[in-house]
């Protein structure tokens, strides 16, 4: 049995010398502590021996066990460590690494166009408005002086949330509620996405942005609608551009009218762009009707004003020569980062 207890010894160095984590000392453990262990069992089995022999014996299997257990135990100790150790250099960050390349991005193309509108007229002291996408048909249609069976007010043109708020189809009710909350003067823009029911084709989208105006103060007249808006084309198509005004009917406005810029492409001959004229359709404008205003709270024999508005995506479509508004939508990278 001495030789047995020598060998269990043996062998506890040796299995231990093998184990790499501290799962396989623990396995060695119970191969030789556990309760079917080597060891334990030349313990049962010491019941067998006489007292004398089961004394020198048992000072020997004592003493081999606790030799095992200091072996285990350091053993234990020194795989943790390693086992942190290895953890650590697994997840060791290099902080002096280079970053990922993210390749810088560029403005949307109904962006630029947005941005060189607002600061034309912010040149001429025009602060920015902005409003609610979802709106009430009091600021949408009823305060514009929009008649009650104004076709646009049609729930085959018109997103309806409810009967009583739907998704604003332009920028004018931000006008209608500046009105309401400023006294004149007042000077503003209002660049905004717009919502109608219209199928999507090459110049239609059910979503698209604006940019309305709105001026108000004493003693405003046509000509000075006529003068900031030929201004406006001047800064926006060169100062060879020229400007005509013909009449027109909004709601919201009387009189009113639509501004066209001459061809900026052929210079006014006739060309392509221009379908042969030597004029394109800017947009729409015109003095502010006196009912727009007093429901704006609006002294009409003190003040009058004017306005107007313009699509976006059709500036964008002509500054740029592109031919289906549905290009705007797709973001296709190969499009968008043509316009920066
Ligand atoms: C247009 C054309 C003409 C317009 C009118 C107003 C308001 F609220 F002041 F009455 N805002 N925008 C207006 C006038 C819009 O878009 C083609």
């Amino acid at each position: 049995m001495q030789e047995q207890l020598t060998k269990i010894l043996q062998e506890a160095k040796e299995q231990l010398n093998k184990a790499l984590t501290p799962g396989d000392a623990e396995e060695v453990r119970i191969r030789l502590l556990g309760k079917k262990g080597s060891l334990t069992e030349i313990l049962r089995s010491m019941g067998t021996l006489g007292p004398e022999e089961r004394k020198t014996l048992g000072l020997t299997a004592n003493a081999v066990r606790s030799e095992i257990e200091g072996l285990l135990e350091s053993k234990f100790s020194q795989l943790k460590e390693l086992q942190k150790e290895m953890k650590f250099k697994a997840e060791r960050i290099d902080v002096t690494e280079p970053g990922k390349q993210i390749p810088p991005g560029s403005k949307h193309p109904i962006t630029v166009t947005i941005d060189e509108i607002s600061r034309v007229f912010m040149s001429m002291g025009y602060s920015i408005a902005e409003g609610p996408e979802v709106e009430t048909v009091f600021f949408n249609f009823d305060a514009l002086n929009a008649a009650p069976n104004h076709p646009s007010r049609d729930m085959t043109d018109t997103f309806y949330i409810s009967d009583a708020v739907l998704l604003r189809t332009q920028t004018s009710p931000v006008q209608a509620r500046t009105l309401l909350a400023q006294n004149p003067p007042i000077q503003v823009i209002s660049p905004g996405r717009c919502f109608r029911c219209d199928s999507p084709d090459a110049t239609h989208s059910p979503m698209f942005h604006q940019v309305e105006g709105l001026l108000v103060d004493e003693g405003i007249s046509m000509a000075d609608l006529k003068g900031t808006l030929d201004s406006f084309a001047k800064q926006l198509f060169g100062s060879n551009a020229k400007t005509k005004f013909r009449p027109h009917f909004f709601p919201f406005t009387e009189p009113s009218a639509e501004m066209d810029v001459s061809c900026f492409k052929c210079g006014g001959a006739g060309c392509r762009v221009c379908k042969g004229s030597g004029w394109i359709e800017i947009l729409g404008c015109g003095m502010v009707h006196p009912n727009v205003l007093a429901v704006g709270g609006v002294d009409t024999e003190k003040y009058t004003g004017f306005a107007f508005g313009m699509g976006v995506e059709r500036i964008a479509m002509l500054k740029y020569g592109v031919d289906d508004i549905r290009l705007f939508y797709e973001n296709d990278m190969r499009f968008i980062a043509q316009f920066k």
